[in-house]
């Protein structure tokens, strides 16, 4: 415990879960701040109750719960495709990779809270618009080819972004990454097989392919985030080691691993830029629509409405659940102080 035994652990302390809203100001001292990023600089695991700066455990709070949100709005575009999916295999399969992504959100939804936020107040934060989630997620699904290329494309890039969370610097996240990656891995196989077999398929079946492709290539593209000189967070982020790329490496990453993916399937990758470059082994390509981009993160999607509206029917509808949960919580509690006093 390097800040601990530093000789700065009195004021640092003060960052622990149990005093969150003591001024930082006052007690984030240059020496904290450095014995910080000693700890971050040596590897070393940031655990909940470890003291760390208020900027970090916010920026965690924010990346996370919106991670979260993420998953589980994911959940709704496949959704949409679970009553016509079209064998009785196939959905067994979607059936069982939207339970993953509830399972994704509900563990980051817990890695969040050890930084001492509730799911509440994450999730009236999605309702009212202040946390967001990711921008693919306010695009339509047409057709059941865009099921296949959610889960090459959107799962891919997914992937391509999680596994350097698994290195995370905050242990509980970086924990929670772990298993989901596995998960997700499965998921872009299982996408790129639906590819695959439409592609294999009749030519209306590979002209569906291609039409996902079409629309779902610059959307999966813009889930990295904005381009590395707009990215607000990123140069501190990096410097925390929260995340370990930046936005347009792993951009160019998961361009470099998919281009070759949709050679295989036969498929047209839409951008007329797209070309490998032999001298650094890396493919060169178009920018996104970067005005598209923002207006679908604040807020403008073509679901967004829709998205925020299914969010808020399942919260509102799911308060007895809650409410439930609690009182029954609050019983159990009673019960069990009252035989404890009895015994004595
Ligand atoms: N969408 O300064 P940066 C999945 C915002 S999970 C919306 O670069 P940062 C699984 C950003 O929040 C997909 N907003 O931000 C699945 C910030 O605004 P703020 C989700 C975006 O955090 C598959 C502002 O722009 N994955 O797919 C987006 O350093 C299939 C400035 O940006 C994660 O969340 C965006 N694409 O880097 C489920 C991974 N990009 O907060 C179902 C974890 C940026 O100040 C089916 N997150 N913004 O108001 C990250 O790695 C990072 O947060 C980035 C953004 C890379 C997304």
């Amino acid at each position: 415990m390097l800040i601990q035994s530093s000789g700065i652990g009195k004021g640092a302390r003060m960052y622990s879960q149990g005093l969150i809203g003591a001024s930082h100001e006052e007690t984030e001292t240059p020496e904290f701040l450095k014995a910080f990023q000693r700890r971050i600089d040596a590897e070393e695991k940031i655990e909940p109750n470890d003291p760390m700066p208020e900027a970090y455990r916010k920026t965690l709070i924010r990346q996370i719960g919106q991670h979260a949100h993420s998953e589980i709005v994911g959940m709704l575009p496949e959704g949409n495709w679970l009553t016509r999916a079209p064998s009785l295999k196939r959905k067994a399969i979607l059936l069982s990779k939207v339970q993953d992504e509830g399972g994704h959100g509900l563990y980051l939804y817990a890695a969040a809270e050890t930084l001492g936020v509730s799911r509440e107040e994450m999730t009236e934060q999605l309702l009212a618009g202040r946390a967001k989630f990711s921008s693919i997620f306010n695009y339509p699904t047409l057709s059941w080819a865009d099921i296949g290329a959610i889960g090459w494309l959107v799962d891919g890039a997914a992937i391509m972004n999680q596994i350097p969370l698994c290195r995370c610097s905050y242990g509980p996240y970086a924990r929670a990454m772990i298993r989901i990656c596995k998960e997700e891995s499965f998921h872009q196989r299982q996408g790129y097989e639906i590819m695959l077999t439409l592609c294999r398929g009749t030519a209306a079946q590979k002209a569906m392919a291609q039409d996902a492709l079409d629309r779902l290539w610059w959307p999966s593209l813009m889930m990295f985030g904005p381009h590395d000189s707009d990215s607000a967070h990123g140069e501190q982020s990096m410097k925390w080691k929260i995340k370990r790329f930046t936005n347009d490496e792993l951009r160019q990453k998961f361009v470099d691993a998919t281009v070759p993916q949709a050679e295989f399937l036969g498929l047209t990758v839409p951008d007329p830029e797209l070309r490998w470059n032999e001298a650094t082994g890396h493919y060169e390509f178009g920018a996104p629509d970067w005005d598209e981009f923002w207006r679908v993160v604040k807020g403008g999607g073509p679901m967004t409405r829709d998205r925020v509206a299914a969010r808020r029917k399942a919260w509102e509808e799911g308060a007895w659940v809650r409410e439930a949960a609690l009182a029954h919580a609050a019983k159990r509690k009673a019960r069990d102080a009252a035989a404890k006093t009895a015994a004595e």
